[in-house]
């Protein structure tokens, strides 16, 4: 029986050039993992806290405190404990930090541990990571959503929206998806050059391109054309997708949203939600409104919900007492799902088990300030999502992800690729 032997932590980098933590865990054995914590921009309130030095080093966002804190509290804890357990070990992280926002240790150091002990546990019993979190029996590998113009916090435009997805569904295998994505991407990008000129082709945070457009439907039309001049049909071949991150753009004093160079009422921004439906292949639409506008989102999901996938990030922050009050207020059909705005492998996949549980999708998501660690290619195919967003097909930490999903599908003995079968209809209750 396999034990922890050391558990150390070192700073690292992240995609926005801040720092972060990598934490590694050793066994007895001589088994390995490492964990890598990611970092948002358009957080939700309700996220686990990340935790920061503060003061001038690093910009304040040095980890020192929380290396220390690894250090003195947490590895002498996790020493002598089994791997492969990652219920207790994960127990232990929250019983440790002991606040309901992981504020004491920090969800930067408790989702870093967390991973780094789930690849211990995998290497220990000489499993994939994939099959070591979800069993044998995990053989879906996931539709991608790529978000290739990218908004709001993440650009430096002035596009209101954040994120505008391209969601490959007519393909057999991720990397037939993955090729169809890669032609839309490098068809858009020609266009952008052509239409606004070079500098219009630079990428934002999540490798999307970032060109000076203002409004949604200007993006909306280019990804169209961007499909069809790649020679796939908008529609069938290739769906479209939106991250309002609506949080970002809502004015809490004067209760109006800023979209477009106007500022809506939320049943004026619920209509134009269902006119730009009516107009493209909308298949998705993430944060359409503010994060404490529960009945808002209630009112989208009943008008929508037949066609379209309304998904809560900030309004859950993968966090299953959030959850539960979607689920009563059947305020969305789909659930977000990332590591580190709850701190801990375990507590994820529960999130994602009361989803599915209650007939909600859940999509597996990357943070717009990520690493190289693919941990999220394997969880989406262990707990069978069907759904992944990670990013457009470049940059070195969002293809870390696809390219990991490609070898899990050159792994697996007879892979399914999700295809469009996560946007069938689903009752939520
Ligand atoms: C989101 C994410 C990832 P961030 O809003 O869904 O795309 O962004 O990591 O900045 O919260
Ligand atoms: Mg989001």
């Amino acid at each position: 029986m396999d034990r922890i032997a050391r558990v150390w932590g070192h700073y690292a980098l992240n995609s926005r050039g801040h720092p972060t933590l990598r934490v590694v865990v050793e066994t007895e054995s001589g088994a390995k993992g490492y964990g890598l914590a990611p970092s948002g921009a358009s957080t939700g309130t309700r996220e686990a806290v990340e935790k920061r030095d503060g003061g001038e080093r690093w910009l304040g966002r040095g980890v020192s405190t929380v290396l220390a804190l690894l250090e003195s509290e947490v590895a002498p804890r996790l020493v002598g404990m089994r791997p492969d357990r990652q219920r207790e070990v994960d127990s232990l992280l929250v019983a440790l930090d002991g606040t309901p926002n992981k504020s004491r240790l920090g969800a930067n150091l408790t989702t870093a541990t967390s991973i780094a002990v789930a690849r211990a546990g995998a290497a220990s019993v000489g499993v994939e990571l994939f099959k070591h979190l979800g069993g044998a029996k995990s053989k879906l590998v996931p539709t991608p959503l790529l978000n290739i113009i990218n908004g709001g916090v993440h650009a430096g435009n002035d596009l209101s929206i954040q994120e505008f997805l391209i969601i490959p569904v007519g393909a057999d295998s991720i990397l037939e998806a993955l090729r169809i994505s890669v032609e839309v991407y490098w068809s858009l990008r020609a266009i952008l050059k052509d239409k606004y000129g070079p500098q219009a082709v630079n990428v934002g945070d999540e490798g999307g391109f970032a060109p000076p457009l203002r409004a949604t439907r200007e993006a909306l039309d280019l990804l169209v054309e961007a499909v069809r001049t790649a020679g796939y049909s908008p529609g069938s071949d290739v769906l479209l997708g939106l991250d309002a991150a609506a949080s970002q753009f809502y004015d809490e004093k004067e209760r109006v949203y800023s979209v477009d160079g106007k500022n809506l009422t939320a049943e004026e921004l619920l209509e134009y939600y269902e006119s730009l439906v009516d107009e493209y292949p909308i298949v998705y639409i993430e944060d359409p409104f503010w994060e404490d506008d529960w009945e808002m989102f209630s009112m989208i999901t009943k008008r929508l919900g037949d066609r379209v996938l309304i998904v809560g990030d900030d309004l859950y922050t993968t966090n299953v007492r959030y959850l539960r009050k979607g689920i009563d207020n059947r305020a969305t059909n789909a659930a977000l799902v990332k590591v580190n705005q709850i701190g801990t492998v375990s507590e994820t996949i529960d999130f994602v088990w009361e989803a599915h549980w209650h007939g909600m999708r859940a999509i597996v998501s990357h943070r717009s300030g990520d690493t190289e660690d693919p941990f999220i290619a394997d969880l989406s195919v262990a707990l069978e999502t069907g759904l992944i967003k990670t990013g457009a097909p470049a940059r070195g930490e969002r293809t870390s992800k696809y390219n990991r999903l490609i070898e899990i599908w050159e792994i697996l003995d007879s892979p399914k690729y999700a295809a469009s079968s996560p946007f069938s209809r689903r009752t939520v209750g």
